[in-house]
């Protein structure tokens, strides 16, 4: 049975999990959530989908999983994106916690707030920290791939999947690719994969649909 992904286009936590099957040719499908129109607020959504009221969640048969991290370890086996030791695989779900807590986390509301709300109701302060915050995030991860092409290891794992997700966005959010040559280098890198597409070319809803 086809793997189905619930997600939508401007979702980048569903755009880890969607790039990774799609660069391993994993048979997936995605099922579109009507996020801007609050479908995954709605109590069948949580009853049915996700408790968690969230995107990305995996539906392999009878099996059902939330959290991107989670969904990508699960994945592992199937799209080798796992990590070759145990240590590795160690340092792949160090890279995704971090990334869930300090990268992809907060660049997911820093960008709502920014594109998605209407501009008298932007709460700049509030834009500010985060993107104070991110700058940190990033000259850790452009640190980090200064003297590497992956984060772990001699290859794609997992943990360049989580980190590089919301970086492929567009909509302005505080991160500029010049400022950051190893992570730009490294985006590249990513993109120039086989099978390679962006957030907006594999999955469906884009800001467009809504007139932004
Ligand atoms: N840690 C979660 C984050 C998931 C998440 O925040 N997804 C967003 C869409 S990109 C969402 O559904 N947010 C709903 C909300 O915060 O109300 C993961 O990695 O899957």
């Amino acid at each position: 049975m086809t793997i189905q992904l619930y997600c939508f286009g401007e979702s980048g936590h569903s755009y880890k999990v969607a790039l990774g099957m799609e660069l391993a040719g994993v048979a997936w499908e995605p099922v579109f959530v009507d996020f801007f129109s609050g479908a995954h607020r709605r109590e069948d959504f949580r009853a049915e989908v996700n408790e968690m009221g969230e995107c990305p969640v995996l539906v392999d048969g009878e099996l059902k999983l939330t959290q991107s991290g989670v969904i990508l370890d699960y994945l592992a086996p199937q799209t080798g994106f796992g990590g070759k030791t145990e240590e590795e695989r160690r340092d792949i779900l160090r890279w995704i916690l971090w990334d869930n807590h300090k990268l992809s986390g907060p660049i997911g509301p820093a960008r709502f707030m920014q594109n998605f709300l209407p501009v008298d109701k932007h709460p700049d302060e509030v834009i500010r920290w985060h993107q104070g915050r991110l700058r940190v995030s990033y000259k850790i991860l452009d640190a980090h791939l200064a003297d590497r092409d992956w984060i772990t290891g001699d290859s794609l794992t997992n943990a360049d999947l989580s980190c590089c997700a919301y970086l492929y966005y567009p909509e302005p959010f505080g991160f500029n690719r010049a400022d950051w040559p190893n992570i730009d280098a490294w985006l590249n890198r990513i993109a120039d994969l086989p099978g390679w597409k962006h957030p907006y070319d594999l999955m469906p809803g884009r800001p467009s649909d809504r007139g932004l």
